[in-house]
């Protein structure tokens, strides 16, 4: 192959990587987004009410979809144990629409927390319209005694995945409004995608193990 040729086949190469929609399974953590902030395209090539932006996966929340950051971790979130410190998702009026116009496959997953029963439901058009994919009910749970980071009245947060055929364009969450919380939502697969650990903790365990492997040689 000639130069040219193959200068050609690299930049080919890179735009359709580039063009090619994200590879599923996604991970939502909300983390970055703005306390009390409506998550808008954060998550959709733009941003959050307050000018916060993530990674582009496509997916856009409807204007009642907002973000809540700890307390103790400065914001006003009354929860504790979220499965990723220190942002969750919750909705200020009854549902919080989630569209994904590209479409996802296999499954969704997600932690909640609530004070009130509420419903997950998945639908292959936009905006909770064309057919139901599947239904998940949830179950209210959240004072029951549980402590933890270090205050928090939200601190029971529960797995949940459902498995669905088709391809969903949209998820509606729905309940009575401030007495749900979301955190982690996977689309793509039934079982959840684990956030990767940060830099400084992978640093923090290596340290660890290396202290470890020290003190044993001491032995
Ligand atoms: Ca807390
Ligand atoms: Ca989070």
């Amino acid at each position: 192959m000639n130069k040219n040729l193959l200068f050609l086949a690299v930049v080919v190469g890179l735009m359709s990587s580039a063009m090619s929609v994200q590879a599923l399974p996604i991970l939502l953590d909300f983390e970055g987004v703005g306390n009390t902030a409506t998550i808008d395209r954060f998550y959709g090539g733009g941003t959050d009410s307050q000018g916060n932006s993530g990674v582009n996966y496509g997916v856009i929340f409807n204007g009642d979809t907002i973000a809540s950051v700890d307390a103790d971790a400065g914001g006003t979130g009354n929860f504790a144990n979220e499965p990723s410190p220190d942002t969750t998702m919750t909705f200020d009026s009854g549902l919080a629409v989630m569209n994904v116009a590209g479409g996802f496959d296999t499954g969704i997953a997600f932690y909640f927390t609530a004070f009130r029963d509420g419903l997950v439901t998945v639908y292959d058009g936009l905006d909770g319209s064309g057919d139901l994919l599947t239904a998940v009910a949830l179950t209210a749970q959240a004072f029951d005694g549980c402590v933890g980071d270090p205050d928090g009245a939200y601190c029971n947060w529960t797995l949940r995945g459902a498995s669905f055929p088709g391809v969903a364009r949209s998820v509606v969450f729905s309940g009575e409004s401030g007495t749900l919380g979301f955190d982690n939502v996977t689309l793509g697969s039934a079982t959840p995608l684990e956030p990767v650990p940060a830099p400084p903790i992978l640093a923090l365990f290596v340290l660890a193990l290396a202290s470890l492997a020290w003190a044993r040689s001491r032995l």
